[in-house]
């Protein structure tokens, strides 16, 4: 293994996890394998391309590992213990920040430990990041575990042009105004020079926190910060004044990498055997999702479960596969959130199933990507519900299989995923009646039109690829990187 701990990055991407998960091969050696996830998914190509140093947790608490490198990937691992990953991750993270971006459909936690553990924790990935980032190098901070980030890192080292993305809904500031450390996150996420969101609407939120907070102007996407000591807080955490761009990036997929797997021919035997193991019914729906309570899987088999009672869909030549991959497991919420998914199955499924038949078949795995476009390849209607989603990859995952321009996308209008794939079945999953309506369209819509409809959706997928995503927020990235001239001229006043 290459020693890398003197080694300097000019591209260094700083995310709570690696993009990889420790395994024991074969012969009992440990070993790393690449993560899913949507994250993961989405900034792998772009490390490989860049040559840029990773840093983030391993996945394991106490974790003493060095920083390392596997399959081309430069890993610089943070070590968080066992009470971090409580209070950090499972606590503020994900029992606070991420319940109240998702429009508090479930309750945040509100808990000064957990904050203070998170402040904590963001002071270790700065600090880690301050020390591998080469002079006036480029650092990408990912998501909403590190809000912090960026300004920490802005003191440690103001050389460095700092991005910042978040893959999660920025909540409007009714909702945002909640947190009781509202002023410290904005204060955070300003300490880049450009902070990326999924969706416009993200954008004009934070803007408008921004705004009600500390009364800085902000036009055109743009926030004017003050030179340090003057003016209100927040100040540029310089000497000089600075610009701060907040835009929207729509994040997307590695989408060549689906068109090459549909075109494998063990791909597309895999998907006629699930369709045959189903029992050759006339209508596959599937959802494929994190087991979450912003996905509105609930919603789902709710209108599912009436178009059976109604007589609409007949489970002898329908049926709804649900893959619900495992996650968050330790969080109380998301303990009861399964619960209650299960109850829900065996309920619809006793209620509507047959020997021959179930209503739901209900799959709490995780599975290999060649199964999941499978059954993206297999599945007639695919079904997005969430209720909240920073931009779902799943739509775009399943646009991108369907090379044979067939299939019917049922999107939520609160996956920013709907702002760019305008031609799937746009659905409010509060209303199940136009859920209901939405799934019986999508059952019985002409090849005609899903051909018309996949096309213009495969289009877009196709055009705005992952690859597209990257370099579009790091092309703005580096026009915010002040020129020589700029600095010198600064220098002299
Ligand atoms: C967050 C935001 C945003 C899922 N189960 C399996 C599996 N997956 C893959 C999917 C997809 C990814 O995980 C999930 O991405 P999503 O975008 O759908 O949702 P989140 O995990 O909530 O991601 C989201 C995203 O970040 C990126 O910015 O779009 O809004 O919430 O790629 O295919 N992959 C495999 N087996 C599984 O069982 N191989």
């Amino acid at each position: 293994m290459a020693d890398i701990e003197d080694e300097r990055f000019d591209f260094v991407v700083v995310a709570n996890r690696l993009p990889v998960d420790r395994i024991t091969t074969h012969d009992g050696s440990p070993s790393w394998k690449t993560s899913p996830g949507g994250l993961v998914t989405a900034l792998e190509p772009v490390m490989r391309a860049n040559d840029g140093a990773w840093i983030g947790w391993t996945g394991t608490a106490d974790d003493d590992q060095d920083a390392f490198e596997t399959g081309g990937l430069h890993l610089v691992p943070v070590r968080l213990s066992a009470s971090e990953i409580e209070l950090y991750y499972e606590g503020f993270s994900n029992d606070t920040i991420w319940p109240l971006y998702h429009d508090v459909i479930a309750q945040p936690t509100y808990s000064r430990r957990f904050w203070e553990a998170y402040v904590e924790v963001n002071r270790k990935f700065a600090e880690a990041a301050a020390a591998i980032a080469a002079d006036a190098g480029t650092v990408w901070v990912q998501d909403y575990q590190l809000q912090l980030v960026p300004r920490m890192l802005r003191e440690l080292r103001p050389d460095l042009v700092i991005g910042f993305f978040n893959h999660i809904p920025f909540p409007a500031y009714g909702l945002f105004s909640q947190l009781p450390w509202r002023r410290e996150i904005v204060e955070g996420l300003l300490g880049a020079d450009l902070i990326g969101f999924q969706r416009r609407a993200d954008a004009g939120n934070f803007l408008r926190a921004v705004r009600r907070l500390f009364h800085v102007p902000t036009g055109h996407g743009r926030v004017e910060l003050p030179a340090a000591g003057e003016g209100r807080w927040p100040n540029s955490m310089s000497d000089q004044p600075r610009t701060v761009v907040a835009r929207h990036f729509p994040i997307s997929i590695d989408a060549r990498s689906y068109v090459e797997l549909v075109e494998r021919q063990d791909v597309r035997d895999r998907a006629a055997q699930i369709r045959h193991d189903l029992g050759n019914p006339s209508t596959i729906m599937l959802g494929v999702d994190r087991l979450d309570y912003t996905k509105g899987i609930r919603h789902r088999f709710a209108a599912y479960a009436e178009l059976l009672a109604e007589g609409k869909l007949d489970v002898d030549d329908t049926v709804l596969v649900q893959i619900a991959s495992p996650s968050r497991e330790r969080v109380e919420t998301y303990k009861a959130l399964r619960d209650e998914i299960e109850l829900t199955v065996g309920r619809v499924n006793g209620e509507y199933g047959t020997i021959a038949h179930s209503a739901i078949n209900y799959l709490h795995h995780g599975y290999p990507r060649e199964e999941m476009v499978a059954l993206f390849l297999a599945a007639d209607v695919m079904l997005v519900t969430a209720l909240r989603d920073g931009m779902n990859l799943v739509a775009k995952e399943y646009v991108a299989t369907r090379a044979d321009d067939d299939g019917v996308l049922v999107l939520s209008e609160f996956a920013g995923a709907a702002d760019e794939l305008k031609q799937a079945l746009l659905v409010n999953p509060h209303d199940i009646e136009g859920l209901k309506r939405a799934m019986l369209t999508a059952v019985h819509m002409s090849r005609q039109e899903r051909r018309t409809r996949m096309r213009a959706l495969r289009h877009r997928v196709l055009t705005h690829d992952v690859e597209r995503w990257s370099k579009d927020f790091l092309d703005a990235l580096a026009q915010l990187r002040p020129t020589e001239s700029a600095k010198a001229a600064a220098a002299a006043e």
